[in-house]
């Protein structure tokens, strides 16, 4: 299954917080997405990732939970996403939640299920950026830094430009990708057009669209296309 992911191109990220009908659900898992990936950084608890996850079990498509709250870890899904928000400056969420969550459940873990994300969160205003006290003013330099730690340094299969909510630079995702050689590229942020996708995956190997599924739902379903048209 880890694998698979290297496959990537197109992603829809679910919050189990936020409502969303059968039909619509229906619609992004039947839109020819390559992955559901359930998480989100308030309001996410056992109950409400069970829920979502039971009503994504209905369709055929992978469905990973992006790990952000220990409550709300969940057996059943088919990957798990380890986040490390590696520009974060509170040390309460560097590695510590990390630990604890192997405490509690490394018996349980299969590591063919997991895949650890190198998060650098670029949007100050978002609220894994508040939660997480990331390190603003970043240089390209130091986001092109990052990137290299997660290849070469921690040899993480995910690297995640995190714009949360937010347009980023396509000019950085281009050079993140020319720094990068074996680890996958994640873009997420502020995607509400199938040409702001287009745009992404030019250099993305991965492009992550979540809001614009509840602010603006028809497009959100359009960002499909655009990324898959532009991998044919
Ligand atoms: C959020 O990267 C994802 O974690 C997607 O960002 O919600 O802005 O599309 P948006």
């Amino acid at each position: 299954m880890l694998e698979e992911i290297k496959g990537w191109r197109h992603v829809f990220k679910l919050d189990p917080d936020k409502e969303i009908s059968d039909i619509r659900l229906q619609k992004i898992c039947e839109s020819g997405t390559d992955a559901i990936l359930v998480g989100g950084t308030q309001g996410i608890d056992y109950d409400n990732t069970v829920e979502l996850l039971s009503r994504v079990r209905r369709y055929p498509i992978p469905c990973a939970l992006e790990v952000s709250s220990m409550e709300a870890i969940c057996a059943g899904f088919d990957l798990y996403f380890i986040p490390i928000v590696l520009n974060a400056t509170d040390p309460e969420w560097i590695l510590k939640p990390h630990r604890e969550g192997l405490k509690r459940f490394w018996p349980f873990i299969d590591w063919n299920q997991v895949a650890v994300e190198g998060y650098v969160v670029l949007n100050p205003e978002s609220s894994v950026a508040r939660l997480t006290k990331t390190e603003g003013n970043l240089q390209d330099g130091d986001v092109l830094s990052y990137a290299r730690m997660a290849e070469h340094m921690l040899h993480l299969p995910i690297f995640y430009l995190e714009y949360s909510g937010k347009w980023g630079d396509p000019l950085l995702v281009k050079k993140v990708k020319n720094v990068l050689k074996n680890t996958q590229l994640f873009y997420g942020g502020g995607i509400f057009s199938p040409e702001q996708a287009k745009e992404m995956a030019n250099w993305a190997d991965t492009v992550v669209v979540g809001n614009a599924v509840y602010e603006s739902f028809e497009t959100a379903l359009k960002t499909v296309k655009a990324v898959k048209v532009h991998t044919e």
